[in-house]
């Protein structure tokens, strides 16, 4: 199949205004921060599918977008995905996690319990699909597929901090259950779990650093 061409979608900046235009995402983007106390004020659906299409902007390996995005707000679906995550977490803090693994995790205060599964309004699961299956059933691979779901992901944070929402990025594991509770096909596999909403009047979250300039590029 011939791929059609079109010009370059470019919109230029005046170079006057470049600096400007990459500090305030900066900033923006810099204040984003993991919530783990969400109050259950809702928030529309209407809102969810453009912040999720936002995501699924992201590049892919041959454009074959191997995502796909489950957008959980019914309370009984909720209540099952965190009683499945906790009982994982359960074994995970009490046993399966190694004694550095719960030391560099001390400072934020996480453990096995997980209210914000059934808190927070929406819960977007993201699938990594390895395969597609064509018309007439045959596997059609797909490439690059846990870069092109991470980008996705990024760009879904990025999407849900600028609308004005805090999310979490939650990684239960293991998480197999999620395809069962959600009923997803065998080409798809869990890769993120992300809690959606609006925090509580008095939520916290630890005063994190981030690296500095000089420790995370280096100039050639
Ligand atoms: N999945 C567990 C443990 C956990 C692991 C890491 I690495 C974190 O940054 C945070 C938590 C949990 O959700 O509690």
């Amino acid at each position: 199949m011939d791929q059609d061409f079109i010009p370059f979608p470019f919109v230029e900046h005046d170079p006057a205004d470049m600096a400007d235009r990459a500090n305030e995402l900066y900033f923006e983007l810099n204040r984003r921060r993991s919530l783990r106390e969400f109050s259950d004020r809702p928030v529309s659906r209407d809102l969810i599918q453009t912040l999720i299409m936002t995501a699924s902007t992201a590049p892919s390996g041959a454009h074959k977008q191997p995502w796909s995005f489950c957008a959980v707000s019914d309370p009984q679906l909720k209540r099952s995905i965190r009683e499945a995550a906790e009982k994982e977490e359960y074994e995970n803090y009490h046993g399966r996690m190694s004694d550095e693994w719960l030391e560099d995790l001390q400072p934020f205060g996480t453990d096995w319990r997980k209210p914000f599964l059934e808190l927070a309004p929406w819960l977007i699961i993201v699938f990594k699909k390895a395969y597609d299956l064509d018309e007439s059933g045959d596997k059609r691979k797909n490439y690059y597929v846990n870069e092109s779901v991470g980008l996705a992901c990024g760009m879904l944070l990025a999407a849900i901090h600028h609308a004005g929402l805090a999310s979490l990025t939650h990684t239960p594991s293991p998480m197999n259950f999620l395809q069962q509770i959600l009923g997803r096909p065998d080409n798809e596999r869990p890769f993120l779990l992300i809690p959606v909403g609006y925090p509580t009047s008095d939520a916290r979250v630890p005063d994190l650093v981030r690296k500095r300039p000089e420790e995370v590029i280096i100039w050639y």
